[in-house]
């Protein structure tokens, strides 16, 4: 089991105050990495550095916003030289608009996209050439059901997602014999601020009808909780993955193997 161990390791998750990102650095920090995390405002690194002591792991919490060149580049100098060299990257800060596509405007397709696409191929440019140097390094992109299905209102975050996922298999295919693997992970519907607005209770007191729509379409019969990324991320991220390159791993308690619950 030591190859699923991360002892050693500095782990950089982006956005990771609270969410998905917490619950990914958490777990990463139980099999021993050094967690490195970043978000776009001091609040929420103050929010996250206060969470994660509260969970009694030791991070290191640093202001940048990832769709900001500059910013990166100066944000993993920094890291590099306070934390050390490093060795995971998780591209997670992301954002979501949902628009119907004919009413959303150029600059907010643009603005979903630079977080979402553009800010994982710059974080990742920024990491690799410090990983070569090193000998080897694990990228993780979370892409998510959007990197492989449609919906009303989510063009921009769909149109994201899927350049995600085709980004993770060009870093695969363009950075594999450097011994640097990536792969994404493709969560299902999982309870966070980014999906409340789906699970808002009605003013009937009645669930949301995309809530009842998510847990009719996926078998496990419930939304995702972020924890359950907590393994997949680890496994992604340690030795016991170093011949998975290219891969999505969807976590998504088998929406995508699903056609949905036949009407009664
Ligand atoms: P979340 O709760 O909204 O957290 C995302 C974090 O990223 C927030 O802290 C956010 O800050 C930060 N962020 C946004 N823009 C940033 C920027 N330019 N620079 C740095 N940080 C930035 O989202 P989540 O639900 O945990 O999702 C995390 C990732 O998983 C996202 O990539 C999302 O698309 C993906 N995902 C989510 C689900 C789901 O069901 N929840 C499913 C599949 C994939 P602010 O709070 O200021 O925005
Ligand atoms: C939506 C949701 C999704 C999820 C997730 C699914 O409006 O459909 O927000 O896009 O956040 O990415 O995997």
């Amino acid at each position: 089991m030591d190859k699923f161990r991360l002892d050693g390791k500095v782990a950089l998750i982006t956005g990771a105050s609270y969410g998905i990102g917490f619950a990914i650095a958490a777990a990463m920090a139980e099999a021993g990495a050094t967690i490195v995390f970043n978000d776009i405002k001091q609040e929420l690194v103050d929010k996250g550095l206060a969470a994660y002591k509260e969970a009694g792991i030791k991070a290191h919490g640093y202001v940048c916003d990832v769709t900001d060149e500059d910013a990166v580049n100066a944000l993993i100098a920094k890291v590099t030289a306070e934390v050390g060299h490093i060795n995971v990257l998780v591209n997670n800060a992301g954002i979501i608009k949902r628009i119907p596509m004919c009413e959303m405007k150029a600059a907010e397709f643009r603005q979903v996209i630079d977080v979402d696409l553009n800010a994982p191929f710059i974080v990742s440019k920024a990491v690799i050439p410090d990983m070569i140097q090193q000998g080897g390094g694990k990228i993780i992109n979370i892409c998510s059901m959007m990197s492989e299905l449609g919906r009303e209102t989510v063009s921009a975050y769909a149109a994201a997602k899927g350049g995600l996922k085709m980004l993770t298999r060009n870093i695969a295919s363009e950075y594999g014999e450097y011994n640097i693997q990536c792969n994404g992970i493709g969560p299902g519907y999982i309870a966070t601020p980014q999906t409340a607005p789906l699970r808002e209770i009605q003013p009937d007191g009645s669930r949301h009808p995309f809530d009842q729509f998510i847990i009719s379409k996926t078998p496990a019969a419930r939304w995702g909780d972020a924890t359950d990324l907590g393994g997949p991320a680890v496994f992604l991220a340690s030795a016991a993955s170093d011949f998975v390159n290219g891969h999505i791993l969807y976590v998504d308690g088998g929406i995508l193997a699903y056609i949905g619950k036949q009407p009664k």
